[in-house]
């Protein structure tokens, strides 16, 4: 019988490196946001508390996920997508949190649900079922990506955003924003790095995958939560609006 896990980490295993530092780190960050609650004004509470949820998800996912490379060095699609499926509408929910106070309704929350839905549902079927179509199965799963991207840069979202009039919450909705342009960007090129049939697999190695992803999930979760963490101590100094 094995032993510890861990004691198996080969020294250049890169991807497992990544996979060790992000659990750590999203168990570092669930510490922080849940602990940081009982400092920050009431009304932003649920807020830090979904931001603790998002990073909770992903450190017991990252426990699965790095023990999963380790035997088998091969990604762990499933508890990949398992954690993306239920954090992803989480980071909907946050946006829909922060607007709420301005007149967000309950059906924005919902059409962000369903394109993230779409995005990872088909993204998951190009890269497991249908992995030798995957750069089409990529391009579907894009519109739901884009269906978010319109909501917080043109849609109805940066609406409520601009017509809030309050510009510690408009600073904080926009860097939201440029985590969905940027940081969410980093995916779709992980997804590119699919063995074989991906379409920068000739320059990424088929590793890059869990290393791009992995490091998207650490600025993406933890960073997003940290931006919603500092609306909230703002917010708790200055309550004047809203
Ligand atoms: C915490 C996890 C997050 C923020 C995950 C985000 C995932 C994406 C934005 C994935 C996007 C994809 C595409 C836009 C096309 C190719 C397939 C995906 C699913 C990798």
């Amino acid at each position: 019988m094995k032993a510890l896990l861990a004691a198996t980490l080969q020294s250049g295993d890169y991807v497992g490196f990544t996979f060790f530092i992000g659990s750590m780190a999203m168990l570092a960050a669930t510490v922080f946001f849940f602990l940081e609650m009982k400092s920050v004004d009431e009304k932003w509470r649920t807020s830090l508390l979904v931001s603790g949820l998002i990073t909770f998800i992903a450190a017991v996912h990252y426990y699965y996920m790095r023990d999963y490379w380790i035997q088998n060095g091969t990604s762990p699609t499933e508890f990949r997508y398992i954690d993306w499926i239920l954090t992803v509408p989480l980071m909907c929910v946050e946006f829909y949190l922060i607007l709420k106070a301005f007149g967000a309704k309950i059906g924005l929350l919902w059409k962000m649900i369903a394109y993230s839905l779409w995005m990872l549902v088909t993204g998951y079927l190009g890269e497991t079922v249908f992995r030798d179509s995957s750069a089409i199965w990529g391009a579907i799963s894009t519109l739901g990506y884009l269906g978010i991207f319109y909501e917080v840069w043109f849609g109805s979202a940066k609406q409520l955003s601009k017509n809030s009039n309050d510009p510690i919450l408009q600073r904080a909705f926009n860097t939201l924003a440029w985590f969905i342009l940027v940081g969410w960007a980093i995916y779709p090129i992980g997804y590119m790095a699919i063995e074989t049939d991906g379409i920068l697999s000739g320059v990424l190695s088929p590793s890059s995958l869990d290393i791009i992803y992995n490091i998207g999930d650490a600025i993406n979760k933890i960073g997003f939560g940290l931006v919603i963490y500092s609306l909230a101590v703002s917010k708790t100094a200055s309550p004047a609006k809203a």
